[in-house]
């Protein structure tokens, strides 16, 4: 295999590429060679690659031929047709299950064909039913057809299962097609092919509250104070490299927070890291955004942030949004004030103040979401409610 530098390794803020396509590809190098350092699940037992997208090819199971068969026994004249039928194919089936926050299996193994059916026999023996193949896929999945636009299934629940191609059935043996004027066919069924497709794996994951912010804004070592999860902390760009997923348990309700990396002006146009993690806060009740206190101009970050969830769309933007200013320990009282009139201009709404290294006012942070997400939860069950969006600055 071709070994690659790492694309992103000891650079400042990555270039604005020329083309956003060549960012995945990117990522995935990445995740290749340099996973060690960047295993995705954190939620403090297990260490995952992770890995959001895959492209598979699946193939179900053909059905199995009919048999010609007459019976023949001492003493029995013309015994009769006695040709099974063929069994059928397995089919190719996604399920979610429990346990999975990537789709790093397929890195793998791409290619999933199930069995084809047994062939009918003599006697009237039927063909056995080929085995399937089940595609284990964690919750929040989407899988699209070749094109990785048209959806065929999006797995959200435990235990939810697509069939993504069926298996062919099974062709009649000879003995099916006797009747009072042919008693003796001599002809059998061939089973139905089975459906060969290539498709495309998504992992969306499924959180409750998203983190969104410039990068250096503190995402990372927020989720870090208020969970368990152990993130990649440091005071350059880009830390983060792909989503991670914390517990958080505030009041006595856990509610889970996604951490995605930092978005900068251009995100859409793939500058960065671009804007496809985006997708991992699509599902997500609320967003938290972050805005780095010690910031050049708080209200402009705000506003950087914000143009890349519009231009994103997927209905980010109309998302109930909590905003905070993070690193108030690093700043003087007047700075504080001057970077929180900024921030309540740009939001149009008033921010919370906090630091998540001295974690002051993060109970607040955590009470708010917690609030905003109960609501979202809410609304959800109750879906005529549906509507504007509930919280910040729209
Ligand atoms: N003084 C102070 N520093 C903080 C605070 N929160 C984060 N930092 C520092 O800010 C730097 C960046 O923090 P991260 O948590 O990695 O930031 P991030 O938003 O996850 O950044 P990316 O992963 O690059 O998007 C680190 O050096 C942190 O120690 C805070 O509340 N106060
Ligand atoms: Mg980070």
């Amino acid at each position: 295999m071709k070994h690659f530098p790492s694309p992103l390794a000891g650079k400042g803020i990555p270039q604005v590429l020329s083309k956003p396509l060549v960012i995945p590809m990117l990522y995935g190098e990445r995740l290749r060679f340099d996973s060690s350092r960047h295993a995705a699940f954190n939620g403090g037992c297990a260490l995952m690659k992770f890995l959001d997208q895959a492209k598979i090819y699946i193939r179900s199971g053909d059905g199995g031929a009919g048999c010609v068969s007459f019976r023949r026994e001492k003493f029995i004249e013309f015994g009769g047709p006695d040709g099974g039928d063929g069994g059928r194919g397995g089919d190719v089936v996604a399920e979610c299950v429990d346990g999975l926050n990537t789709l790093i299996d397929y890195r793998y193994q791409q290619h999933f064909k199930a069995k084809t059916g047994g062939h009918g026999m003599g006697k009237n023996r039927s063909g056995a039913a080929g085995a399937g193949i089940v595609l284990k896929v964690p919750k929040g999945t989407q899988i699209f057809d070749e094109d990785n636009e048209t959806l065929l299934a999006d797995l959200t629940e435990l235990g939810d299962r697509a069939v993504l191609a069926k298996g062919g059935n099974g062709g009649f043996g000879n003995a099916h097609f006797k009747s009072s004027t042919n008693r003796a066919p001599r002809h059998a069924n061939p089973g139905l092919v089975g459906e060969e497709r290539t498709i495309w794996l998504r992992l969306k994951l499924i959180a409750d509250a998203g983190l969104v912010g410039l990068p250096n804004a503190g995402k990372s070592t927020f989720l870090a104070s208020v969970s368990s999860a152990k993130p990649k902390i440091a005071d350059y760009p880009f830390t983060t490299l792909h989503p991670q997923l914390g517990v958080v348990s505030v009041d006595g309700r856990e509610f889970v927070l996604a951490d995605i990396p930092g978005l900068i002006e251009g995100a859409h146009e793939g500058a960065g890291l671009g804007d496809r993690f985006l997708g991992h806060v699509e599902r997500c009740g609320v967003l938290l955004h972050l805005v780095d206190g010690t910031c050049e101009h708080a209200g402009k970050a705000y506003k950087t942030v914000r143009n890349e969830l519009v231009a994103y769309d997927h209905g980010l933007a109309g998302k109930g949004e909590i905003v905070a200013l993070n690193k108030a320990d690093a700043l003087m009282p007047e700075q504080l004030k001057e970077q929180m009139a900024r921030l309540k201009r740009a939001a149009k709404a008033t921010p919370l103040v906090m630091s998540a290294v001295t974690h002051q006012g993060v109970p607040e942070v955590l009470r708010a979401l917690r609030k905003a997400v109960d609501v979202v939860a809410d609304v959800v069950e109750a879906p005529q409610e549906l509507g504007a969006p509930l919280f910040g600055a729209k």
